[in-house]
Order: C-alpha cells, then sequence, then structure tokens
C-alpha cells in the first residue's frame, strides 16, 4: 500500500470505469474511482492518491463550476464539467436535427454556460442557404452562429482560435457534423492521440467513442471532444429553468396573467400572443411542449 499524500489533477479522459487524470506538471495517470459508482466527468479537478509510477485511485471531486449533462429516461449521461462554453457542431449535411440542436442549448441555459453554434462544412454551397434559414430564429434570439470550413485548415483556425482563446471549450454534436475534423485542425496531435486510442479499443479508426480533453498549442486554452448523440432528454431540468432555455420567450413570459402560467393553454398568456403575431417561431413553441410534456409523463410513473 502506497502512504503518499493526495495530489491534485484534472480528468482530461472519460473510459466508463477508468479516468485520465492529468497532474500539474503535465504526468498522466490512470485513475479508478474509489467505490463503484463515479460522478466524475472529463474538466473535474479531482484529488488523487497515486499509486505505484502510473495509476491513482480518485478521492475525491471538487467543487464545480458547471456540469452539463443529458438525462433520457432514468439514465443520466455527463458531457464535461467546468466549461467555459458549449460550441455545438452542426453542417448543412448531413441534416441536423433542430430539436437536438434546440435541446442542447436548453441544457447550456440551465448549466450556466455560453453556447455558439458552430455551422460547418460551409464549403456544401448548394445545401448552405437552407442551414442558415433553418438557424435564423435562433440568430434572432441572439445565440451566436459562426460559420466554418474545416477543410478550410487556415482559415477555420484563424475564425476559431480568437473564440477558443484562454478557455475551455466544448464540442457538441451529432455524428458526422465534423467535430473530429475541426479538432484535428486545432490540435494537431488529437488524431494519432484518438486512433491510438480507438486501435486499442478495437473502435472504427474515424469513430469517437469517448470524451477527451486536449490543449490548444502554445497552451492557449482547451477544447473537449465528445462523441455524437442521437437523443437528448432534459429530465432532470424543472418547468423554469426549461423555459429559461428558450431566451425569445423572457419579453413575452412578463405579460402572462398567470404567475405560474406553462405558455399551452392558459387565458391572458403572453407567449401565447407572441406566437400569434409570429413574433415567436411554432417549431421552439413546438419544442419546448415537448420537452415540458416529456417531463410531466416521467414526473407520473
Ligand atoms: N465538405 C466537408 N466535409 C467535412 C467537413 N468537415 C468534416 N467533413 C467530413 O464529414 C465527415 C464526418 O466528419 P467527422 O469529423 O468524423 O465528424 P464527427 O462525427 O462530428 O466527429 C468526414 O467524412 C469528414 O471528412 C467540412 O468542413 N466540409
Ligand atoms: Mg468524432
Ligand atoms: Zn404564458
Amino acid at each position: 500500500m502506497d502512504n503518499r499524500p493526495p495530489l491534485q489533477g484534472r480528468i482530461i479522459a472519460a473510459h466508463g470505469r477508468h479516468f485520465t487524470v492529468e497532474l500539474p506538471d503535465g504526468a498522466i495517470r490512470k485513475c479508478f474511482p474509489r467505490g463503484k459508482k463515479s460522478e466524475a466527468a472529463v474538466g473535474d479537478q479531482v484529488e488523487i492518491s497515486p499509486q505505484g509510477t502510473e495509476e491513482g485511485s480518485i478521492d475525491r471531486i471538487l467543487e464545480r463550476r458547471n456540469l452539463l449533462y443529458r438525462s433520457d429516461d432514468m439514465r443520466t449521461k455527463q458531457f464535461a464539467a467546468n466549461v467555459d462554453q458549449l460550441l455545438i457542431v452542426i453542417a448543412p449535411e448531413p441534416a441536423f436535427s433542430e430539436d437536438l440542436l434546440g435541446r442542447a442549448l436548453v441544457a447550456a441555459h440551465a448549466a450556466d454556460m455560453d453556447a455558439t453554434i458552430i455551422l460547418n462544412k460551409s464549403d456544401l454551397t448548394d445545401s448552405l442557404p437552407q442551414a442558415r434559414q433553418r438557424l435564423q430564429k435562433l440568430r434572432d434570439c441572439g445565440v451566436p452562429v459562426v460559420e466554418v470550413s474545416a477543410l478550410e485548415q487556415d482559415e477555420a483556425i484563424a475564425t476559431l482560435i480568437p473564440l477558443l482563446r484562454s478557455r475551455c471549450s466544448l464540442l457538441l454534436g451529432q455524428s458526422a457534423m465534423g467535430k473530429s475534423t475541426l479538432l484535428n485542425a486545432l490540435v494537431p496531435d488529437a488524431e494519432a492521440r484518438t486512433q491510438a486510442h480507438s486501435v486499442a479499443l478495437g473502435a472504427g479508426r474515424h469513430t469517437t467513442t469517448s470524451t477527451r480533453l486536449y490543449h490548444l498549442p502554445d497552451n492557449s486554452g482547451d477544447i473537449i471532444d465528445s462523441p455524437g448523440f442521437q437523443a437528448f432528454g432534459l429530465f432532470h431540468l424543472g418547468p423554469g429553468e426549461i423555459e429559461r432555455g428558450f431566451p425569445e420567450f423572457a419579453q413575452a413570459v412578463k405579460q402572462c396573467r398567470f404567475y405560474n402560467c406553462t405558455h399551452r393553454h392558459e387565458p391572458g398568456c403572453g407567449v401565447l400572443a407572441a406566437l400569434t403575431r409570429g413574433e415567436i417561431s411554432a417549431e421552439r413553441h413546438d419544442l419546448y411542449k415537448r420537452i415540458l410534456a416529456e417531463n410531466e409523463a416521467l414526473q407520473r410513473y
């Protein structure tokens, strides 16, 4: 048994049962949580007890600034902790889901994280106008949108680096939107590291299977890559948090007659009035109602 003092480090990768922890001097240790279940997430600051030269146990997760997660049915999936901004990567092809995009924005809001949409593959000029048009309602309510093409590496880097500087950013998106291609442009040695890991796991060469934090060159910021997702449940959010995830409702909510208005059928509802006037998009209001209905259905069990 080792009897050395605990060390503080940061989780830079999660692989199911074990985690990669980076220490302040850059050393890496493979660490296992104490106990069966672990709440640790990439980005967490942790206290570890070193074991041998390469391993350790995670004794404690230090207090988090924030945590982004989703919850589908009874399972929750933590994306990352202590994140400064969420970068949601979408593309004109394959067509992105407005439902998933809207949910990711709600989750970011609830976690107190800035969010920016990265519209990748801007070189696909045939389908780009439609993608832009689908984003307009989010642009209108103040969500920043940045267009890049990961295939035009130098330009993409020049556009993204100022956004990433001195911050920890989380790349999130459906698969095939180009997250890994963007990451490889930004972090030149990322691909080698990802592939070595995928080969070890027997996973596909181009499939991101785990969440991992990378340092940008010159330590100018951190970026976290994550596997794609097909579902984005928000069962952990209450009605107020869901409502605040739709910033374009904020003004209209002040006009609601009832303080506990759910903005679905109530008389004197400011949101429904704004919807009728075309100031709030019907798709966004539908998404709001879907999330609310899912959470209500869960509470009946
Ligand atoms: N035309 C075009 N294709 C891209 C761009 N970025 C990525 N791709 C392609 O899209 C596919 C999915 O990319 P990948 O990075 O694996 O997506 P991920 O699943 O989000 O990590 C690959 O075939 C990439 O070569 C881009 O900016 N333009
Ligand atoms: Mg990927
Ligand atoms: Zn209302």
